[in-house]
């Protein structure tokens, strides 16, 4: 039997945001692994308090129902793995730090718990997602480029918003107040700065629908 997808949900920028996180998976999309996938868009980390448990919390789901689950890399796992692999490189780690990789090592309860869970977390993430309609990556791929083209630093960086491809595009990376389009609606962005809003937003590119938490008041 060929399960028919009923709906496939990008989800945005998470931060460290565990509370929202849960909330927009089990009580406002009602994630069901046998009739829905989902794609994190990347940046589970930095920022937030509760790293370590996002970062559990999407390794389990990946881990329960690999076909369902797609975890993207963004440009915060990018920064801590440098940082964490780097050695004596100190430069690579100060600009983690400055980046709020500080709250992640709180989070796993110091370096070396932090390389530990997180090395492995990183290194099993993807760099894009890709059907026959859509494109996910993290941050975007500039005008004039595409998944072949584009560097690895592009597609966790970039905030151009000016990718003009066939398929539709999906990004997180670049907060917006609201789920918006660009370019005719060709690009997508669904980072909504949960952080920051308290409002983490998701897409289900079937139906164009939106889904987030709202913001917090
Ligand atoms: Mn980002």
């Amino acid at each position: 039997m060929v399960l028919v997808l009923k709906r496939q949900i990008a989800v945005g920028d998470i931060h460290g945001c565990f509370d929202l996180l849960t909330v927009l998976i089990e009580k406002i999309i009602g994630f069901s692994p046998h009739e829905d996938m989902l794609i994190f868009m990347g940046d589970y980390i930095d920022r937030g308090m509760k790293v370590k448990e996002v970062v559990r919390y999407v390794s389990e789901l990946k881990e329960k129902s690999p076909d369902a689950v797609i975890l993207l890399k963004g440009n915060h796992e990018d920064m801590a793995y440098n940082a964490l692999t780097s050695g004596d490189v100190e430069e690579e780690m100060l600009y983690w730090l400055l980046n709020k990789g500080d709250k992640t090592i709180t989070s796993f309860g110091g370096r070396e718990q932090t390389k530990e869970h997180l090395i492995p977390f990183i290194e099993s993430l993807q760099l894009y997602y890709e059907t026959d309609t859509h494109i996910f990556v993290h941050a975007g791929i500039p005008y004039g480029k595409d998944l072949g083209t584009a560097t690895s630093e592009e597609l966790l960086w970039d905030r151009t918003l000016s990718y003009a491809g066939e398929k539709t595009l999906v990004v997180g990376h670049t907060p917006k107040s609201k789920v918006s389009y660009f370019n005719n609606g060709k690009i997508i962005c669904i980072d909504t700065g949960a952080y920051m809003t308290g409002n983490l937003s998701a897409y289900d590119v079937i139906h164009k629908k939106v889904y987030s938490t709202g913001a917090a008041t």
